[in-house]
C-alpha cells in the first residue's frame, strides 16, 4: 500500500523521572532514525510524543518526594523534554497529557464508548489500604506472581517474567505504600470488554500481522490472545487523573492506560489543524515506537480501543525493542543503576552522536543486549573515529593539501576498475540502508554506513595519493589519477553524509559545513550519486567529527555508577529510619526490584566456616536509647544466646516471640550499647525495603545445623 502520510509515535514517558539511555534505546532513538529517514524523502511524517503525567507511578513518585503529583511532572516534564532535545529526538510536538486539550479528548473517547454501551459497569471488591485509606490499583499493590514466583510483582505487572496482572491474581498482597495487608471493599468501575474483541483482535494480528510485526512483538501478542482476554477496568478511584466525565463518578479518574495512548491523538490535535488527516484516514501509516512492556498497550487494548470508537486509523506497526542491560545488570531506578541522558550530556559535551552511534549499532533490537562504558570506547575509538572520521579527515586533509582545496576534476580516460566498483558501492549502498530502514533494522542500516566509509579507507589505501605526489615531478605526472581519487573520495563524503544523517543529524550538520552545501543536500533521493559536489567547488578545512574516548573517562563513569548504586542503597536504608516528628515519613515503595550486584566469588570452604544454627527467639526486647536494636534471647538448643539485632524499626518485639530463625553462631562476639551479643540472625531484604526472616520452612531442632 502506498501511504500518504506517517504518523510516528514514541512512547509517552512517565514524568516521574528523568529518561536514561535505556530509554533512548528502546523507542526514542529509532524513531528519531525512522522519522528523520522519512523526512529526507519528502515523505509527509508527524512524530508525536509528550510526558505521560498520570497514574500511580507519578503519585508514587510524589509521596517518595515528599512534593505533589503536580510538582513532579512539572519538574520531569522539563528534564526529560530538555533531553531529547539535546540528544536531537526530532519531535515535531512533545506534549503533556497534563493539557486542557488531551483532558478534552480523553473524556470526549470515553464519553462516545460510554454512550454507545461499549463499557461494563461492575460493582466489585477491590484491595483497600485502611491505614492509608486508598483502593490499591496497579503499582500500589505488590505481592507474589502467580506465574513465576516473583515476590515483588505488581498489581498491574510482573516485572521479572513480564505478565500482565490484576491485583486479585497476586499471592501474599499487600500495599506497597505501607506494607499493610489490604482488606477487601466494594467499588464501582467501567470494564473494556476486551473479550469482545478478541475474535476481532485474532483476525487482525494473528492472520494479519505475522509477516509484518517483529517476533518478540507477534508472539507476546498471539499469545496473550490464546490465554483468553478478559474485560478490563479503565477507571481508577483516585484524584489524579482526567476526571471520569459521568455524573455518579466522584473520586473516579480514567486509567492511565486508557487516558496515555489517546495522548497521541490529543498531542496530534494541539501540533496541527489537520490532525484527522493523519488519524482518520486509511492512507496514513501509523507505528507506533515502545519499549517491549508496552506491547500489550498498544497492540492489544488500545487498538480494540480504536476500534470500539471507530474512524481511526490502527497501527501499521509496532517494532517494540527489547531493554539495554547496563554493566551486565538491568537498569533499576530505584538502585540508581542507570546512565541519565541529562548527565552524559553534561559529562561529554557536543559528543550527542557518539552516544546515538554506540546505542543504535547495539541496539536491542531482537534481545537485551549490554551497554558496558568499555564498549562505548570500543565502538567510539575503533568504528566511528577511525574508520568514519578518518576516512572523512583524510579526504579533507589530501584534497586541500594536493587538489588546492577544490573538488578536482576527473579525466574519463583515466578511470579505472578500482573507482567504477567504489562508484558502484555508492549507487548501492542507498538501497542496502533503504531496505534495512523500512524493515525497523535500525543496526544494520548503520552498519551499512560504517561499512561504506570502510570500503572508502580501502580505496584511498589502495590509491595512496600521498605516494602519487611524494615529490612536485611525481605529483605533477601523477595529478589526473590524484585527481580522480580525491574527487571520488569527495563523492563518497557527501554520500555518507546523507545515509548518516537519519543516525547522526549532528554529524551530518557538521559534513555540510565542511563541504559548503546546504542542508537540502542531505535529501534521500540524493544519496547513490557520485555528481553531487561540483568540480572546482571550494571547500572548507576538516572539522573535527568525533573524538577518541580516553581511558580515564571510561574509569570515571562506571566508578560513577557504583557510588550513584552505593549512594542509593543506604539512602534506602536511611528511608527506613524513622524522621522526627512533624516531618513526613517518605513511604518505602518497590520500584524496581532487581537483586543488588553480586560479591566476589567465594570456595565451598570459605562457606563452610560459617556455623549456621537453627534457634529460637524466646525474648525480645527493645534496646534503650538505640531505635534500631532489639535484644534477643535464643534457645539454641543445648544454649541460651544473647544476640543484638537492628531489626527494632521493622517488627514489634512481641510479635517475634516463638519465631525460629537460622542464626551465624560462631560469629566473633561484640559489644552493643554494652551487651555482649553472640551471633547474628539472617534476614533477607525485599526491594522495597522489608525485612523477612530466613527461616527452616518446618520447625527444626534448635542447635541443628543449616547447610
Ligand atoms: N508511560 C509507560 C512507560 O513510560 C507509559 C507509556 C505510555 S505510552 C502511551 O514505560
Ligand atoms: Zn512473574
Amino acid at each position: 500500500m502506498d501511504y500518504k502520510r506517517y504518523l510516528i509515535t514514541a512512547a509517552l514517558p512517565y514524568a516521574n523521572g528523568p529518561v536514561h539511555i535505556g530509554h533512548l534505546a528502546g523507542c526514542y532513538l529509532p524513531a528519531d532514525i525512522y522519522v528523520r529517514y522519512l523526512r529526507a524523502q519528502k515523505r509527509d511524517v508527524k512524530f508525536v510524543c509528550g510526558s505521560d503525567e498520570h497514574g500511580v507511578p507519578i503519585t508514587i513518585r510524589a509521596m517518595k518526594e515528599g512534593i505533589t503529583p503536580q510538582d513532579v511532572v512539572d519538574k520531569y516534564n522539563g528534564i526529560i523534554k530538555e533531553s531529547f532535545a539535546d540528544m536531537g529526538i526530532s519531535f515535531d510536538i512533545y506534549s503533556r497529557t497534563s493539557n486542557a486539550i488531551h483532558h478534552d479528548t480523553s473524556q470526549a473517547f470515553f464519553t462516545k464508548l460510554f454512550n454507545d454501551g461499549v463499557f461494563e459497569e461492575r460493582e466489585s471488591e477491590q484491595y483497600y489500604d485502611e491505614s492509608k485509606d486508598i483502593f490499591l490499583a496497579d503499582r500500589y499493590i505488590t505481592g507474589t506472581c502467580p506465574v513465576c514466583g516473583n515476590e515483588n510483582a505488581y498489581g498491574d505487572q510482573c516485572e521479572r517474567c513480564g505478565s500482565t496482572l490484576s491485583p486479585e491474581q497476586l499471592l501474599n498482597p499487600r500495599s506497597a505504600l505501607s506494607s499493610a495487608v489490604p482488606v477487601k471493599r466494594k467499588t464501582k468501575h467501567w470494564y473494556f470488554p476486551l473479550d469482545k474483541y478478541e475474535g476481532w483482535l485474532k483476525e487482525w494480528i494473528v492472520d494479519g500481522k505475522k509477516d509484518e510485526w517483529k517476533p518478540n512483538v507477534y508472539g507476546q501478542c498471539k499469545s496473550w490472545i490464546d490465554s483468553g482476554l478478559q474485560p478490563r477496568a479503565m477507571t481508577r478511584d483516585s484524584t489524579w487523573g482526567v476526571p471520569v466525565p459521568l455524573a455518579d463518578a466522584k473520586g473516579k479518574v480514567l486509567y492511565v492506560w486508557f487516558d496515555a495512548p489517546i495522548g497521541y491523538i490529543s498531542a496530534t490535535k494541539e501540533l496541527t489543524n489537520q490532525w484527522s488527516d493523519y488519524w482518520c484516514s486509511e492512507d496514513t501509516k501509523l507505528v507506533h515506537f515502545i519499549g517491549k512492556d508496552n506491547i500489550v498497550f498498544h497492540c492489544i487494548i488500545f487498538p480494540a480501543m480504536l476500534k470500539a470508537h471507530g474512524g481511526f486509523v490502527l497501527p501499521e506497526n509496532v517494532p517494540a525493542n527489547e531493554f539495554l542491560n547496563i554493566e551486565g545488570e538491568k537498569v533499576s531506578t530505584s538502585r540508581n543503576w542507570a546512565v541519565w541522558v541529562n548527565e552524559y550530556v553534561k559529562d561529554f559535551p557536543d559528543q550527542q552522536d557518539t552516544l546515538r552511534y554506540v546505542l543504535c549499532s547495539n541496539s536491542p533490537e531482537t534481545k537485551d543486549n549490554d551497554f558496558t562504558w568499555k564498549d562505548f570506547q570500543d565502538r567510539t575509538n575503533n568504528e566511528l573515529v577511525s574508520i568514519f572520521g578518518n576516512f572523512i579527515n583524510r579526504t579533507f586533509v589530501l584534497m586541500h593539501k594536493l587538489c588546492n582545496g577544490k573538488v578536482p576534476p576527473v579525466k574519463d580516460e583515466l578511470i579505472n576498475d578500482a573507482d567504477r566498483a567504489l562508484a558502484a558501492e555508492i549507487a548501492a549502498s542507498k538501497q542496502k540502508v533503504e531496505n534495512c530502514l523500512e524493515h525497523y533494522k535500525f543496526r544494520d542500516g548503520l552498519f551499512e554506513v560504517i561499512d561504506l566509509a570502510r570500503k572508502g579507507n580501502k580505496y584511498l589505501q589502495d590509491n595512496a595519493p600521498w605516494s602519487l605526489a611524494k615529490t612536485p615531478e611525481l605529483q605533477q605526472q601523477n595529478q589526473a589519477r590524484i585527481d580522480i581519487c580525491l574527487h571520488l573520495c569527495l563523492q563518497l563524503t557527501a554520500n555518507l553524509a546523507i545515509l548518516a544523517n537519519p543516525f547522526l543529524p549532528f554529524t551530518a550538520g557538521k559534513m555540510c559545513k565542511m563541504m559548503k552545501v546546504v542542508d537540502r543536500m542531505l535529501d534521500w533521493e540524493n544519496a547513490g550519486k557520485t555528481n553531487l559536489l561540483k568540480v572546482g567547488y571550494s571547500l572548507r578545512a576538516a572539522e573535527l567529527l568525533f573524538r577518541k574516548i580516553e581511558d580515564t573517562e571510561v574509569a570515571a563513569q562506571v566508578e560513577k555508577l557504583k557510588i550513584n548504586l552505593k549512594q542509593a542503597t543506604s539512602l534506602k536504608m536511611e528511608n527506613t529510619a524513622p524522621k522526627p516528628a512533624g516531618q513526613p515519613a517518605p513511604a518505602i515503595v518497590a520500584e524496581t526490584l532487581e537483586a543488588p550486584a553480586q560479591k566476589p566469588e567465594i570456595t565451598i570452604d570459605d562457606f563452610m566456616k560459617m556455623d549456621l544454627r537453627a534457634g529460637t527467639i524466646v525474648k525480645a526486647e527493645k534496646v534503650e536509647k538505640a531505635d534500631k536494636l532489639l535484644k534477643l534471647e535464643l534457645d539454641m538448643g543445648t544454649e541460651m544466646r544473647t544476640v543484638v539485632s537492628g531489626i527494632a524499626l521493622h517488627f514489634k518485639p512481641e510479635d517475634i516471640i516463638g519465631k525460629q530463625v537460622t542464626v551465624v553462631a560462631n560469629l566473633a562476639p561484640r559489644k552493643m550499647r554494652g551487651i555482649e551479643s553472640r551471633g547474628m540472625i539472617l534476614m533477607a531484604q525485599n526491594g522495597d525495603g522489608r525485612l523477612i526472616f530466613v527461616s527452616p520452612l518446618e520447625v527444626a531442632d534448635n542447635g541443628s545445623e543449616v547447610r
